[in-house]
C-alpha cells in the first residue's frame, strides 16, 4: 500500500496558501438534518475539512492537471478530471478551467476524449497499461489520435460538459476573459457527436461502452456475464502495477485483468475503430466482444447535453435543439434500460440482447435527470432507500452494488464499496427531484465519511472504513463542492444543470 507514502508526500509539499485561502467554506442555508448533526459530532473545526480537502488537491496537482492519486493513478483520468474540476472551481477557477483544457487538448480527431492522458515524466512501469500498451499515436492514427501526447484509446463517462458549465458559473468573468467556453465548446460538441454516432452500437439512440474501464466501475458484477465471453490474456503477458499500491482483496481479480487486457488489445489491434449498427451491417451485433448500454454513462451524457445547451445559450445560440435531444435521450434511456418490476435501470448487453439482472449503483444515477418521469424518479428514490441499497437505514453511503446481491463484497472495488462520485451524483439527483431533506442527510454522511476516511478512494458502505488510496482527488474535490453553495442557492437544482426544451428556465 502506498498510503503512508502518499500522506508523507502531502505533508512535505508546501500547499499554496493563496489557493487554499481563496475560498472559505460557505455556510449552507438548508436546515440542518440529522446527518449534518453527525458532522458536527466529529468536533472538527468547520474550516479544517475544507483546508484538508484543498491540501489533497494541491498535493495531487501537476501544474496542468490533477492525478487521481499520486501512487496508484499517476496520470490524468478523464472522468476524474471532470469531478476534480467541479471541486477545484471553488479554490481556483483558473486551475479548474486548465484541468478541463488539458484533458480536451488530448482529444482524438474522431471526437473521443481518452480515458487516460499520460504524463511523459512518469516511468512506464508506474501504471499498467502504460503508453507502450495503448500505442495511441500509431494504432490510433486513423481515428485521429494526437501525435505529441500519449493517451489510452478507450473513453470514460462524459461528465465534462456538466463540469465545464459548473466551472464557468463559478467565475463567469474569468471564463469570458479567457474565452473558456468558446474554446472548449467545439470540443465538447465533437465528443458528444462521437458518442451519439460512433458509439450507438445498439441502434437505439444510446451510447455503448466497449470495455468495463470505459464505464468507470471496472469490476461491477454487471460486467461478469458479458466478460465471461472474453478469453483472458495469459497472466504472464502483463504485469499489474496496481498491486504495488492496493491490497489485492480490494482490487479486481487477475482473471478480470486478463479479460480487460484482451479487450483493450483487440480494440487497439483493430485501430480503435468503432462499428455502429448500420455502418458495417454486422458491427453492432457481433456475438463476441463487449458492448453494453449503461444507465449511468448515458445519464451523464444526457446531463452533459443539458449543460451543453446552457453553454450554447451563453455563446448566443438558443440551445433548444440540445435540450430537445437530451429529452429524447431520456425517453430512450427509460425505454431501453428501465425495469418497472425491479424499480431501477439495468445495463443492456448488446451481444446477448437483454438486460443484465444485476442491481448496481449505475442503475440509480439517472435520478440526476430533470426530465425523468415523476413516477420513475419516485420509484428510484424508494429503491435507493430500500433493502438493496439501504440509504438512511443499513448503510452510511449508497453502495456500488446490491447489499443482498450474490456478488456483494463490502471491500472489493465496485462490487459493494461506496464511492464518493456516485453518491455526489445521487445527492444532486435527490435535490433535482425536490427531495431536499434526504439530500441533506446524504450530504452530511458524505462530508463525515470523507473526513474520517482521509478522503479515501472508496469505503465500506456500512462502516465507512477506508479502502484503496487515501488522499483521492475526486473525494476531496466533491467534498469541497458539498461545502459550497452556488450564489443563488441553486446547487443541484434544475436551474444549475439546465432543463426544458424551451430554454425558459435557463439563466
Ligand atoms: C482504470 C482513476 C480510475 C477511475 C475509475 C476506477 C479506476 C482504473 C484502474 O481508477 O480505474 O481506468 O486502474 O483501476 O475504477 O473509475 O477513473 O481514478
Amino acid at each position: 500500500m502506498d498510503r503512508t507514502t502518499q500522506l508523507t508526500a502531502r505533508r512535505t509539499e508546501r500547499p499554496d496558501p493563496v489557493l487554499i485561502a481563496s475560498s472559505p467554506p460557505a455556510t449552507r442555508r438548508d436546515e440542518p438534518g440529522p446527518a449534518k448533526a453527525a458532522v458536527r459530532e466529529t468536533a472538527r473545526p468547520a474550516g479544517s475539512l475544507h483546508l484538508r480537502a484543498a491540501e489533497v488537491l494541491e498535493g495531487n496537482w501537476t501544474g496542468t492537471s490533477t492525478v487521481p492519486s499520486r501512487g496508484l493513478y499517476p496520470h490524468q483520468w478523464s472522468w476524474d478530471s471532470a469531478f476534480i474540476a467541479i471541486g477545484l472551481r471553488h479554490l481556483s477557477p483558473l486551475r479548474a478551467q486548465t484541468e478541463l483544457e488539458t484533458l480536451l487538448g488530448a482529444q482524438w480527431g474522431d471526437g473521443r476524449v481518452p480515458h487516460i492522458v499520460f504524463n511523459p515524466s512518469v516511468p512506464l512501469d508506474a501504471y499498467f497499461p502504460s503508453p507502450d500498451f495503448w500505442r495511441s499515436s500509431t494504432a490510433g492514427r486513423s481515428a485521429g489520435a494526437p501525435r505529441t501526447v500519449q493517451t489510452s484509446g478507450i473513453v470514460q463517462p462524459p461528465v465534462h460538459a456538466l463540469a465545464a458549465w459548473l466551472v464557468h458559473v463559478a467565475d463567469p468573468g474569468l471564463s469570458r476573459a479567457r474565452s473558456f467556453l468558446p474554446r472548449i465548446y467545439p470540443r465538447l460538441a465533437a465528443w458528444h457527436r462521437y458518442l451519439l454516432h460512433r458509439r450507438d452500437l445498439g441502434g437505439g439512440g444510446l451510447a455503448s461502452v466497449v470495455h468495463p474501464w470505459e464505464q468507470g466501475m471496472d469490476n461491477a458484477p454487471s460486467w461478469d456475464a458479458p466478460l465471461a465471453r472474453v478469453a483472458p490474456a495469459p497472466a504472464r503477458s502483463f504485469r499489474r502495477a496496481d498491486l504495488d499500491h492496493g491490497a489485492a482483496e480490494d482490487r479486481p481479480t487477475d482473471l478480470d485483468y486478463g479479460r480487460y487486457v484482451r479487450l483493450a488489445a483487440d480494440y487497439r489491434d483493430g485501430g480503435y475503430a468503432d462499428h455502429p449498427t448500420g455502418a458495417t451491417g454486422s458491427g453492432g451485433r457481433r456475438a463476441d466482444g463487449f458492448a453494453v448500454e449503461d444507465p449511468a454513462f448515458n445519464a451523464l451524457l444526457i446531463a452533459s447535453e443539458h449543460a451543453l445547451a446552457r453553454i450554447a445559450r451563453e455563446l448566443g445560440a438558443t440551445g433548444t435543439a440540445r435540450h430537445a435531444r437530451a429529452e429524447r435521450l431520456t425517453a430512450a434511456l427509460v425505454d431501453r434500460l428501465w425495469d418497472p418490476a425491479e424499480g431501477m435501470f439495468f445495463c443492456r448487453d448488446l451481444r446477448a440482447d437483454g438486460l443484465i439482472p444485476e442491481r448496481g449503483v449505475s442503475g440509480l444515477v439517472p435520478l440526476l435527470l430533470p426530465a425523468l418521469p415523476r413516477g420513475t424518479a419516485d420509484t428510484l428514490v424508494a429503491t435507493l432507500h430500500g433493502p438493496h441499497f439501504g440509504l438512511a437505514g443499513a448503510t452510511r453511503l449508497v453502495p456500488s452494488y446490491d447489499l443482498a446481491g450474490h456478488a456483494f463484497d463490502p471491500h472489493r472495488y465496485w462490487r459493494g464499496p461506496a464511492w464518493f462520485n456516485t453518491n455526489w451524483l445521487l445527492e444532486r439527483g435527490l435535490r433535482v427531484h425536490g427531495e431536499h431533506a434526504r439530500a441533506q442527510g446524504l450530504r452530511g454522511a458524505l462530508l463525515e465519511t470523507a473526513d474520517t476516511s482521509g478522503f479515501a478512494e472508496y469505503v465500506d458502505p456500512y462502516t465507512g472504513e477506508a479502502c484503496g488510496a487515501l488522499g483521492f482527488s475526486w473525494t476531496a474535490a466533491l467534498t469541497l463542492d458539498l461545502l459550497h453553495e452556488a450564489p443563488d442557492g441553486a446547487r443541484g437544482t434544475t436551474r444549475e444543470i439546465g432543463e426544458g426544451t424551451e430554454g425558459g428556465d435557463l439563466r
